[in-house]
């Protein structure tokens, strides 16, 4: 970080996570999240983002009748006592983190939250997943379920921006990234960078043509969000083949260039850093996408007032057969 009348930098470190086992205990991941947590302090990092639901296995992939089945996969605090130590050693390092988990509240609602804590160990702010795909039941026919529906609610609160490490920073998760209003959301509201933790198995039940662009998806969703707001993005996944489920790596770190400046080679425990310069936002959000003086959203009503498609009524056809007269 750069003192104050200079560029505004922050050093950020990407720490992806491989597969973590369905029996693999918290304390067990919490020693390699301060294992990457260290490497990043060695590095210079200011802040280290990690994934998705970074505390236990993705266990979405399973059905269990009854809800409360998976309840043993969720944090009833944060910290709380197995994650106690990451918070010590973070502040005990003087580097910030996120890190993805599943939230049970005291009133039993279930959330896929983040929370942003600073170098001091200060808590930023908690995000909650606004996006959630997948079903809402069994579905037998898949070769492993996505029932993210099923144990996690769609949270109301919306994206936010934070001011922290310097900068406006903002968050998102996993499948919030494919769609462009969560990008957008946060540019009207300045942000410079914008983190993202994500579980996505390669296969695709729904429509398997899609598996071989797994890749090719997650970046250019990040990447055209990143350009078109003006802002760092920050994607990190939870990869590798866990529970026999291949899920994609390639975590990235993206310029609001859009050009991607770091990205994994592995499909396993990998910490990648760059340093970031937030002044860089402003060659985006001054000149093309200064937002002020170009948008037009009086004609963009669609966008918050409808849910779905409303396609034109079918074409009617004219008196001789559909020939235009
Ligand atoms: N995962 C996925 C994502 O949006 C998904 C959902 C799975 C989409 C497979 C496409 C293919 O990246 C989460 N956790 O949102």
């Amino acid at each position: 970080m750069t003192s104050a009348g200079q560029s505004r930098t922050v050093t950020i470190g990407a720490a992806q996570l491989g597969p973590i086992g369905r029996d693999e205990s918290r304390e067990a991941v919490v020693v390699r999240l301060i294992t990457l947590l260290r490497e990043g302090a060695e590095a210079g990092c200011d802040l280290v983002v990690f994934p998705e639901l970074a505390l236990t296995t993705f266990f979405p992939r399973w059905f269990t009748d009854d809800i409360a089945g998976h309840d043993h996969y969720y944090e009833t605090s944060m910290p709380s006592p197995a994650t106690q130590p990451l918070f010590d050693e973070a502040k005990k390092l003087g580097v910030g983190f996120a890190l993805g988990y599943a939230e049970l509240t005291e009133d039993g609602r279930r959330f896929n939250t983040t929370v942003l804590v600073e170098r001091d160990g200060s808590e930023v702010a908690k995000f909650r997943k606004v996006h959630i795909p997948g079903h809402e039941d069994d579905e037998p026919w898949r070769p492993f379920q996505h029932l993210e529906r099923r144990y996690f609610e769609e949270s109301s609160e919306g994206f936010g921006v934070w001011r922290a490490f310097g900068g406006i920073f903002g968050m998102a998760t996993c499948n919030d990234r494919r769609w462009p209003e969560t990008y957008r959301e946060m540019g009207l509201q300045g942000v410079e960078m914008i983190l993202i933790g994500y579980n996505t198995p390669i296969h695709y039940a729904p429509d398997p043509g899609q598996n071989a662009l797994q890749g090719f998806h997650n970046h250019l969703c990040m990447q055209a969000g990143a350009y078109q707001n003006g802002t760092w993005v920050v994607g990190v996944a939870k990869g590798g083949t866990e529970e026999g489920v291949e899920s994609l790596a390639q975590s990235a770190i993206i310029a609001p260039s859009g050009q991607i400046v770091a990205q994994a080679v592995t499909t396993g425990d990998e910490l990648i850093t760059a340093v970031a310069d937030l002044d860089w936002c402003n060659h985006y959000k001054e000149t093309l996408f200064d937002f002020a003086r170009y948008r037009r959203p009086e004609l963009y009503q669609r966008i918050t007032s409808q849910k779905g498609v409303v396609a034109p009524p079918p074409e009617s056809l004219a008196p001789n057969g559909g020939e235009s007269s």
